[in-house]
């Protein structure tokens, strides 16, 4: 890992030079992977069209880089680390030989069943080491994953599959997250009476739930991995990619309403991950790394498969939910493995810290060298309580802010190389410039100031386009502020030039991590047929971060309650539960702009019980709404 910096001059050497001389900066960085034929330019670039291209005339393959080119000095080093949701359940372990093997089979299975480059695969599969196995498998041969989250609906599944679509579905019978078995085959068999692309299913065995095969359609993974086996297992040699072909598309919630196919590429988000996930956890060769997101986030994808692997690193992943069998779950993973990096939510902080201390008091903690964070921003009594009862006052803690879009980290501390502050997402990694605007398009400059979030530069890890619509990820990203990439995040710089993320500035609420768009909510709540109009805001959340408050016109024969437990089911059944409001009002009005605008910026105030602030109600079409809904809020709650 020679591209790892050791000292906080290094970064700032680092830093300067990927600034100078971004394509020499890069270019070296990139020297350390396995290429199958070198990159003739480093970058090209525009942010106005957008057009973006890391490493052109390259060739190779992110397979070879994540697993082939360990075996020969590491085959034998644990790659996958596997925990069962059930403790007693025997854990696995897959050396980096055994995970090429594996791969290889199933990338002759994807090819059996007639996937080729380019074509769009879905993963629906809960969190055991075939998920891993299924997304090295396509980028073996060049299909694009799309994964999704196991915790998303028939419909959010029918969605995805659609807006790209797939010709293939994996999944498995049945996934285990606590004591709830998820019904993952038959939600697939469901979505799948929408999708006309998809004409084969792969079903993993796993919690033998009864479910439903169709002939002709669906077949069952294990018998597929004995065909490739009577024809005796040969190897499946990886496709070779260009440096821009599409590696795989992730969605994820915007402000308006349909999730956006993130695009990421081969090389540069390789480069990216692999770089990023070296310097940020400082990862040592024999080192057991533990990320808690599930694959099913760009978290999952970056930083539990594709980075840890093309560094050789030893990932450990976990099925289950960090409070079963109880609070102490995640404390015992890392005592039973002798865990030295943990790279958690601060809503998982959160909810173990209200358990008490005695989950964690019991436990051996003392292998942890590295904390990090991720996903929303961490207050601070959670980050002291992750750093002095999880860490033992001894680990560095990075707080790594970055988005779905951006491939991997952007601001982050680096462990034991630069400073932290509560907080902070600190300082931007090299490669990164990123920048604070006003509302009228003017950069801030200075220190002790806050704007809006951009990035002046790209960096090998962005989003290439979003599927599809290209102009979608023109609007989205590149027109707010002429020449930027803007992120939807509010930041302070401080007067030492620390970055501190602030939040969205957009419609997206960030609900224990998790991205939620308004809009997508509302349009599920007004889908049900006693609701005439909703609106949704975010609200402070102890445990979540941000709840989903949900004010709704519904009509005036309803029984509230009833009405209540079917716009829950309503979402869930549209979404998901991650998507299940909070709190939900029933008004009898929303306070509108005389143009019709809904003022969400009221509807907040009093989500948040903040009223001595609400600002001017004079532009309202009808100033009286406000005080009929802050009455009913109060009698929520
Ligand atoms: C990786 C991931 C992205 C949004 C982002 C921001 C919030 C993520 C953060 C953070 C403060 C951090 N966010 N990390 N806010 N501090 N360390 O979470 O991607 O799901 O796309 O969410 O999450 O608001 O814009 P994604």
């Amino acid at each position: 890992m020679s591209f790892q910096i050791k000292t906080f001059e290094e970064y700032q050497d680092a830093y300067k030079r990927s600034v100078e001389n971004p394509e020499e900066f890069w270019g070296d960085v990139a020297s350390n992977f396995f290429w199958k034929r070198k990159w003739t330019n480093v970058l090209n670039w525009n942010f106005t069209e957008p057009d973006i291209k890391w490493f052109e005339g390259g060739k190779l393959n992110i397979t070879e880089n994540c697993l082939d080119r360990h075996i020969y000095k590491n085959g034998d080093t644990p790659a996958i680390i596997w925990e069962p949701n059930d403790p007693s359940e025997s854990h696995r372990i897959l050396t980096y030989k055994q995970l090429l093997t594996k791969v290889e089979q199933f990338a002759n299975v994807l090819k059996n069943n007639n996937i080729k480059k380019g074509d769009r695969v879905c993963i629906y599969l809960p969190m055991v080491p075939e998920l891993v196995i299924a997304v090295l498998a396509c980028a073996r041969i060049g299909a694009i994953h799309s994964v999704v989250f196991g915790g998303f609906s028939a419909q959010s599944i029918a969605d995805r599959i659609n807006d790209a679509e797939c010709k293939l579905v994996i999944t498995a019978d049945g996934g285990f997250r606590g004591n709830k078995v998820l019904e993952l085959k038959t939600i697939v068999d469901d979505a799948l009476m929408q999708c006309k692309s998809v004409d084969k299913v792969i079903v993993l065995t796993r919690s033998r739930t009864p479910i439903s095969m169709l002939k002709g359609r669906d077949v069952w993974w294990e018998d597929e991995i004995k065909k490739v086996e009577t024809q005796g297992n040969p190897a499946c040699p990886a496709e070779e990619m260009d440096a821009e072909d599409t590696l795989f598309i992730l969605y994820t919630s915007g402000s308006t309403g349909k999730p956006k196919g993130v695009v990421h590429t081969t090389a540069g988000y390789m480069v990216y991950t692999g770089y990023t996930f070296a310097n940020t956890f400082q990862y040592q060769p024999g080192e057991v790394y533990f990320c808690t997101a599930d694959i099913g986030w760009i978290t999952g994808h970056s930083y539990i498969v594709y980075g840890p692997l093309s560094q050789g690193a030893t990932s450990l992943m976990f099925e289950g939910i960090p409070t079963f069998p109880d609070a102490g779950r995640y404390w015992d993973i890392i005592d039973k493995y002798k865990v030295n990096i943990l790279y958690t939510a601060p809503t998982a902080i959160r909810s173990l810290m209200a358990f008490g201390d005695e989950y964690v008091d019991s436990k051996d903690l003392s292998s942890l060298r590295v904390l990090g964070s991720v996903g929303e921003p961490i207050n601070e009594e959670a980050w002291h309580w992750y750093k002095d009862k999880i860490g033992k006052g001894k680990c560095p803690i990075a707080d790594t802010w970055w988005q779905t879009e951006n491939g991997g980290h952007l601001i982050t501390p680096i462990a034991d190389v630069t400073p932290e502050v509560p907080g902070y997402a600190l300082l931007p990694l090299p490669g990164v410039q990123p920048c604070l605007m006003d509302e009228n398009g003017k950069e801030i400059e200075g220190n002790d100031v806050s704007g809006n979030l951009c990035i002046k530069f790209p960096w090998p890890g962005m989003l290439r386009t979003t599927w599809g619509d290209h102009e979608r990820c023109k609007q989205t990203y590149f027109s707010t502020y002429a020449n930027m990439y803007f992120t939807g995040d509010g930041c302070y710089r401080s007067p030492e030039g620390y970055y501190r993320i602030t939040g969205r500035v957009d419609d997206v609420l960030n609900v224990s991590g998790h991205r939620i768009g308004t809009a997508e909510v509302e349009n599920a709540i007004n889908m049900h047929s006693d609701v005439v109009e909703s609106a949704i805001v975010g609200y402070p959340h102890p445990v979540k971060g941000q709840g989903i408050y949900a004010y709704v016109i519904a009509n005036h024969h309803i029984d509230a309650d009833k009405t209540r437990q079917d716009i829950l089911q309503t979402v869930t059944r549209l979404i998901g539960a991650i998507a299940k409001p909070d709190i939900i009002q029933f008004v009898s009005d929303l306070p509108k702009t005389r143009s019709g605008k809904i003022m969400r910026r009221i509807l907040r105030k009093v989500a948040e019980n903040d009223l001595g602030s609400l600002g001017d109600t004079s532009t309202l079409q009808d100033p009286t709404v406000v005080e009929k809904i802050i009455e009913g809020a109060e009698k929520l709650r």
